[in-house]
This record gives structure tokens, sequence and C-alpha cells, in this order.
């Protein structure tokens, strides 16, 4: 089925000061936009029409061979669910459940962070950082390229994702990428949606 760009769940000017309107403007109105038209594109004739995003990405990765249909529909995934993972006022308390597993996981909320911010700077290049529900039943963080992400590679559940290609961060912290994944994890994520997923997925 044909890739669709969503509203964002929030106004544009909701996550400042830690994200711009403008960031917000560039990053869902072209960059996210161009994923989902130049999938759609690639989407044609590739018989992989009647499949669902999730199914597309799985499918068109490739084993890390994935031509330009896997990078437009994983970054479609990928931003559709970046999206969602933040919310105006984000950061805070933590979902008792969600708070006990990470501590269970990585000894403590600081300590997954600080692993969360290191992969995320330590990404060369474009690319992400997740937090990831491992097949084992164990939290871990990692970080992918590019549009690569744990549907593809099946390392488990993404949890939550941070997306540090220079277009999210640029506008409002220039190169200073630490400062923005710091940012992002105390004081834009939407914890109750981490959870979900967390809950959803046990
Ligand atoms: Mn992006």
């Amino acid at each position: 089925m044909a890739f669709e760009l969503p509203d964002l769940p929030y106004a544009y000017d909701s996550l400042a000061p830690y994200m711009s309107a403008e960031t917000l403007e560039f990053h869902h109105d072209k960059h996210h936009n161009a994923y989902v038209t130049n999938g759609n594109n690639l989407l044609k004739d590739s018989g992989h029409e009647g499949k669902s995003l999730e199914e597309v990405v799985k499918a068109s990765y490739n084993g890390g061979q994935g031509g330009g249909l896997f990078n437009n529909a994983a970054q479609h995934w990928n931003h559709v669910e970046f999206w969602n993972w933040m919310k105006p006022n984000g950061g805070g308390a933590i979902p008792g459940a969600l708070e006990k597993k990470l501590v269970a996981d990585f000894g403590s909320v600081d300590a997954f962070k600080d692993a969360f911010v290191n992969a995320g700077v330590t990404q060369f290049g474009s690319g992400w950082c997740w937090l990831v529900l491992g097949k084992d039943g164990k939290l871990v963080v990692s970080k992918t390229a590019n549009g690569v992400n744990p549907i593809a590679t099946g390392e488990g559940t993404a949890l939550l994702g941070c997306d540090v290609w220079e277009h999210s961060y640029y506008i409002d912290y220039r190169n200073r990428r630490p400062d923005y994944v710091k940012a992002f994890v105390d004081n834009l994520v939407n914890w109750e949606r981490v959870a979900e997923i967390l809950s959803n997925a046990s």
C-alpha cells in the first residue's frame, strides 16, 4: 500500500526550545515528505506493493544491500515513530515498569541515558541511536547508519530511537550533536509511548 505522510502529533512550535518550529518544518514537511514521495515512486512495480510498511522494510533490506526502496521505506518508518517518541513537555518521570526494566538491564536510568547519548554521538555520519528490546528479553542500546533500523536487522523491538542525521539538529544546535541527543533524552522523550511499546512487546 502507498506510503502516506502523517501530520505531526503536536504543533510545530510545541517542542521549543529543545526542537524549533523551523527544524520541524524542514524535517517533517521536506525531509520526511521526500522519503514518502521517493518511496512511493520506488514501490511501484517493485513486487512489494501489497505489503505493509514493516514488511517492505524487512523485504527490501537484503542483508544490508538494500537500495533506494529500502532507504526511503525505512526512513519513512523511522520518522513516523520518531514524531511519536517525542511530546511537548517530554522527558521527566518514567513510568514504573519501564523504569524498573531500565534499572535492571543498565544498572540505573542515568547509565541508560549515558549509553544512549554515547551511541548517538559516536554514530559516524548519518544514522540513528536506539533503545531495543532484544530477542532475549534484555534491553540494549545500539546505533545504525543511514536508514537502517532494528526491524531490518532483526535485532529486536525498537522502543526508542533518535535521529542523528544533521538535518535533525543543525538549525538548533549547529555541530553540537551531544547537546541535541542529551536534550532529546532529557526533555523531549514521550516515555508513556516507550512504555506502551515495551508493554505490547513483552
Ligand atoms: Mn530525519
